[in-house]
């Protein structure tokens, strides 16, 4: 590649989910400076401390250079530097021998969150004929909300930030903004709302800094979620504070609701959710009276198996308050992209009938906007062959070790498949056990167009490729070339091309070209957009209080709680043994996922991993500030340093999830010190529909 001129680039920061707009600086050939961009529509020139420290990743020594087959015992790191043209010739050969002569479902392919690469994922899978692809967030991150908003509003509402009317109260629920910035929507948004006096209401076990400044805090026990939001469904409709108009107008099912929501008082929810009854009902109250509303939602509702129907609760109460598309409100995206071509006409109904898990969870692996895999089927399939053995794994970002539920099975199950291949941007405990490993362009050496929010698309930017590292490639671009080698009918297509097909489709006078010099392209919001349109796109064309979808995929069409399958009220005889709920996973300002531990500004910040203690318990426990503590569940046991943090319940530990040691470059970068998988559930019971695991609401015990 031709090297850039020294001068300042636009760009979008990828160092998590989020797209804020930077100005890139190169002086002297190198990237210099990674700064906020005044113009950027989501963050006006604000960033985190994560921008900065993309310069120490990008130079990173210890970044992989070069593709590397594995010479020695798998996981004996003897790598042996090749051409990519070896490396293509190698997956090229394994992967056409497994289609010949077990079909194309033998091969899995695995990635990770929102990164640049990740829709060219499934679209790489379904040009090679699989229909396995899985990521570890797909049935417990995001795709739940996006699924249940489609099932319930024919898209997926954000908040309002935009427009000339701004919210006056946002429900947070299970969801830190201020540190984790999207899924939805960007952090810095919602850190000016809260400035401005919107008020807040924050649903969370713990104290975080926006439940501490929030109008309502709802001490809410892991996993009980559903039934609390059922019993602030019930508030509203006893205490006729909802939309009536709307209600009336543009919803479904509001009688079969009300009668349903009948039992859930707010009395009940106490006994459950550990919240008092008076504090649900002034939090009703507040948000069914206040307007505009939004509703800001977080992964945590979607680490329990009841991910689907916790989803729609929460959902339901933005409806029956009138807050949606209107200014201010829970509004739909202006969508400025055409289609991406997912290529899923490749896939013959035969083969998507072998998709693993699809049968059970029709809602993720079926009717879902991204039709996935089911993650515990995908890695029983590797270990025992039922229904069929899967030969290859192949990886496009994604540490399975640290991020899968219940790491000693995902270990088993890596051990065992016939062919393992990994494209990182670092070597990791899972890429260790590889048989191929391809070397990753990071976010500043890649062509990209990310859109933000994430399916609603109001803001679309353009990443640029400003530096090459060894011989690192984007993702997109293996998957194009490697295509081409195979002599696939489809998946061939230039990024330039699909990029500018998917700017002209989404109405835009730029092109990909164009973006980069511009930056970001921001369309106006819209409202009242189903007026227009002649109602909603659900089957009803209306808002389905009572899901006409569900119901024809087999499933409650009203939501319902169910108890935590591992808790101290559906397994006394466990909790006798592992008496605190554990919760995992809240999101660190400092890194990205199980990233960045490399990166020494950010790992300055918080070196090492901790828990959540309340004093009292750690008090009978002997347990002080700064400890080292074990924390053990029925599957296995980690050590984190303890924080005394009267922000949590007596009953409840939070411990961070993501930790492994890069700098412990002997045995497997202590994978299984500190990992928060270790203790997760992979095993039943799962969502029904979107066969979600649990990540949070465990039971486990600590001790010194
Ligand atoms: N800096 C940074 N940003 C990130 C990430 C990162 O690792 N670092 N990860 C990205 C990813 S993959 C995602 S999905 C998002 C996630 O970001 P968020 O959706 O904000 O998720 P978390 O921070 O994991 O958890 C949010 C809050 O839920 C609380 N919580 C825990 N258990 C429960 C529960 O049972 N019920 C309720 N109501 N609350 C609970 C936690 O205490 C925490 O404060 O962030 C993304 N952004
Ligand atoms: N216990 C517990 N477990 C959790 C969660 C939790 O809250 N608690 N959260 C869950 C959630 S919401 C999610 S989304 C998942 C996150 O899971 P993932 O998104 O899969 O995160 P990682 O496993 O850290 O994998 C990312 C890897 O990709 C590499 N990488 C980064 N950029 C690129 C790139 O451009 N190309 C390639 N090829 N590689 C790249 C990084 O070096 C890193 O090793 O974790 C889930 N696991
Ligand atoms: S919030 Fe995310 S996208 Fe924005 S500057 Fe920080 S790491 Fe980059
Ligand atoms: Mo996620």
């Amino acid at each position: 590649m031709i090297k850039h001129n020294d001068g300042i680039y636009k760009s979008a920061c990828r160092m998590c989910h989020g797209g804020c707009g930077v100005n890139v600086h190169i002086e002297g050939g190198k990237i210099t400076k990674v700064k906020g961009d005044p113009e950027s529509p989501l963050n006006q020139g604000k960033v985190c401390v994560k921008a900065a420290a993309s310069i120490e990743l990008v130079y990173h020594p210890d970044r992989i250079k070069y593709p590397m087959k594995r010479v020695g015992d798998r996981g004996e790191r003897l790598w042996q530097r090749i051409s990519w043209d070896e490396a293509y010739d190698i997956l090229a050969e394994k992967l056409q021998k497994i289609i010949d002569e077990d079909g194309a479902e033998s091969i899995a392919i695995g990635t990770g969150t929102g990164r640049h690469h990740c829709d060219f994922v499934p679209r790489f899978a379904n040009a090679l004929g699989t229909p396995n692809w899985c990521e570890p967030g797909h049935a417990q991150c995001f795709f739940p909300r996006v699924n249940v908003s489609k099932m319930t509003f024919g898209d997926l509402p954000v908040c309002d930030y935009y427009g000339d009317v701004k919210p006056e109260c946002i429900l947070v629920w299970g969801h830190n903004p201020s540190v984790s910035g999207p899924d939805g929507e960007l952090m810095f948004h919602s850190i000016a709302a809260k400035k401005k006096g919107c008020k807040f209401i924050v649903v969370d076990p713990r104290q975080t800094q926006l439940a501490r400044k929030a109008e309502h805090w709802l001490q809410v026990r892991p996993g009980t979620d559903d039934a609390l939001a059922l019993s602030m469904i019930h508030v509203i409709i006893n205490e006729n504070l909802y939309d009536e108009e709307f209600v009336e107008s543009w919803t479904y099912g509001f009688d079969e609701l009300k009668q349903h929501v009948a039992k859930y008082p707010p009395e009940w929810a106490e006994k459950i959710t550990w919240v008092p009854a008076d504090l649900i009902q002034q939090a009703a109250r507040l948000f069914a009276t206040t307007k505009p509303a939004a509703i800001e939602w977080g992964c945590a509702i979607e680490h329990t198996p009841n991910s689907i129907q916790t989803a729609r609760a929460i959902a339901i109460l933005a409806a029956i308050t009138g807050n949606i598309d209107v200014p201010g409100g829970w509004v739909f995206g202006s969508h400025s992209l055409g289609e991406f071509p997912a290529l899923n006409e490749q896939l013959s109904e035969r083969v998507k009938s072998k998709r693993l898990g699809a049968s059970e969870f029709r809602v993720l692996g079926q009717s879902n906007v991204i039709p996935s895999a089911h993650i515990p089927a995908v890695f029983k399939a590797m270990r025992t062959g039922d229904p069929y053995l899967i030969k290859a794994f192949l990886i496009f970002g994604n540490n399975p070790l640290a991020t899968y539920a219940n790491s000693k099975l995902v270990f088993e199950s890596l051990k065992k498949v016939e062919f393992l291949a990994v494209m990182e941007l670092f070597m990791t405990p899972s890429a260790e056990m590889a048989d191929l490993i391809l070397p990753a362009a990071s976010w500043l050496e890649v062509d990209a167009m990310p859109a933000f929010p994430y399916f609603a698309e109001n803001a679309v930017l353009a990443q640029q490729k400003l530096e090459q590292i060894g011989e690192c490639k984007q993702d997109e671009v293996v998957f194009i070339e490697l295509a081409e080698r195979m002599k696939l009918t489809s998946g061939k297509e230039s990024l330039e091309e699909i990029f500018n097909r998917r700017l002209v489709e989404g109405g835009s006078e730029l092109n990909f070209a164009e973006l980069k010099e511009k930056g970001a392209i921001h369309n106006a919001m819209t409202y009242h957009k189903y007026k227009k349109n002649g109602g909603f796109n659900t089957e009803s064309g209306k808002v389905e209080l009572y899901s006409l979808a569900l119901e024809k995929l087999g499933y409650a069409p009203l939501p319902y709680y169910v108890e935590p399958p591992e808790s101290p009220i559906s397994s006394p005889e466990i909790s006798k043994e592992y008496p605190l709920v554990l919760t995992s996973g809240a999101r660190l300002m400092s890194f990205f996922t199980s990233e960045h531990r490399q990166i020494k500004r950010l790992r300055k910040i918080h070196p090492d991993p901790r828990v959540d203690i309340n004093p009292e318990t750690a008090a009978v426990l002997g347990i002080k500030e700064g400890d080292w503590i074990w924390i053990e569940t029925k599957r296995g046991k980690i050590r984190q340093k303890a924080k005394l943090f009267d922000g949590i319940d007596k009953r409840v530990i939070n411990v961070e999830f993501g930790w492994w040691f890069p700098e412990k470059k002997d045995g497997e970068y202590g994978i299984w010190e500190s990992n928060a998988n270790v203790l997760t559930n992979s095993e039943r019971p799962y969502d029904p529909a979107m066969g979600t695991y649990q990540l949070r609401a465990l039971l486990c015990k600590v001790y010194k």
